[in-house]
């Protein structure tokens, strides 16, 4: 279950302007759509849907100084901090729909601004793919979909960065990567100089998922704020085929499902995100569906739970 059985709100982030490939804008209607609202709502959870965020059209230019789309990424990332901002500060649970994985520059600086004033600890589970420890001057794409944990360690363009109130919203100590395995080259050596804690497949392969989890939750407690960025393209893509930026060899259904229930059990989830889904790629929904049964366990639907 998530902390204290609250509200969950339901933000609409429909954009895909830190990507270059287009579809990540149709991801809110596709979780709508797969019965996201009406899951939470059988779960017991008070549920409000806050509809879509407005922002600019993505203008597909290519990189400027290193970045695509710099101007229309703050404006989108501008939005969704002020709605989670109020979200959190009416005691609600915010639960993002993206839109690409930009938008978590957004949302976790309006989180890591709201546990400092609630002296909370903020602690990140990244499930990705990729690390997205890119910046302006090693992306090799300069999609910013690539670069928020930069931005959120103080790294990444300017305008992007110290939105929490402090120069960084989370120090490395305060992030965990699971599922990883596609990383750039010049991420590599960021992952190193700042020592991440990057749990990529082989680890999973060598541990398992089990004792992985064991290892990203001993230190969560009471005083822990638990953010999940759930970027869809984390799964394997024969499972999860609406994705833009799909690597195979991911985790199995099982083992994401273990890794959600484990989550759960903490009972400190206390905010997420969803991004990535892309269904001008998928299969009849298939992606959004699977998202919406992940973000179920997430939510403390096990198997015997009443
Ligand atoms: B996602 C990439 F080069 N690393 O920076 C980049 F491989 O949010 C991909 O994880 C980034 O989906 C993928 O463009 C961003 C690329
Ligand atoms: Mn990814
Ligand atoms: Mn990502
Ligand atoms: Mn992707």
């Amino acid at each position: 279950t998530i902390a204290g059985m609250k509200t969950v709100s339901l933000i609409g982030a429909p954009t895909d302007v830190g990507a270059s490939v287009r579809g990540a804008g149709m991801g809110p209607d596709a979780l709508r759509v797969a019965g996201l609202f009406e899951m939470l709502r059988d779960h017991r959870f008070n549920v409000i849907d806050h509809g879509n965020l407005a922002g600019p059209p993505t203008p597909w230019t290519e990189p400027k100084g290193g970045v695509r789309h710099l101007e229309e990424v703050v404006a989108w990332n501008r939005a969704v901090f002020d709605r989670v901002a109020a979200v959190l500060a009416a005691g609600q649970t915010p639960l993002l729909m993206g839109g690409d994985h930009c938008l978590a520059i957004g949302s976790i600086s309006a989180i890591a601004r709201h546990c400092r004033y609630a002296k909370k600890k903020l602690r990140v589970i990244w499930l990705d793919a990729h690390t997205d420890v890119n910046n302006e001057t090693i992306s090799p794409s300069g999609n910013v979909h690539g670069m928020p944990v930069s931005c959120l360690l103080g790294y990444g363009p300017k305008p992007l960065i110290g939105w929490s109130g402090q120069p960084a919203a989370l120090t490395p100590e305060d992030i965990d990567f699971i599922g990883i395995r596609s990383v750039d080259n010049d991420e590599k050596q960021t992952i190193r100089r700042l020592g991440l804690q990057v749990f990529d497949m082989r680890h999973l392969d060598e541990h398992g998922m089990r004792n992985t989890m064991i290892e990203v939750l001993q230190d969560v407690d009471d005083d822990t704020h638990l953010h999940v960025s759930f970027d869809l393209d984390c799964l394997d893509p024969a499972d999860a085929p609406g994705v833009g930026t799909g690597v195979r060899g991911g985790p199995t259904y099982r083992e994401m499902q273990l890794c959600m229930e484990m989550i759960a059990d903490t009972g400190r989830l206390s905010s997420l995100d969803v991004v990535e889904i892309n269904p001008a790629l998928d299969v009849r929904n298939r992606t959004a569906e699977l998202a919406v049964e992940f973000i179920a366990s997430l939510f403390g639907a096990s198997t015997l739970a009443r």
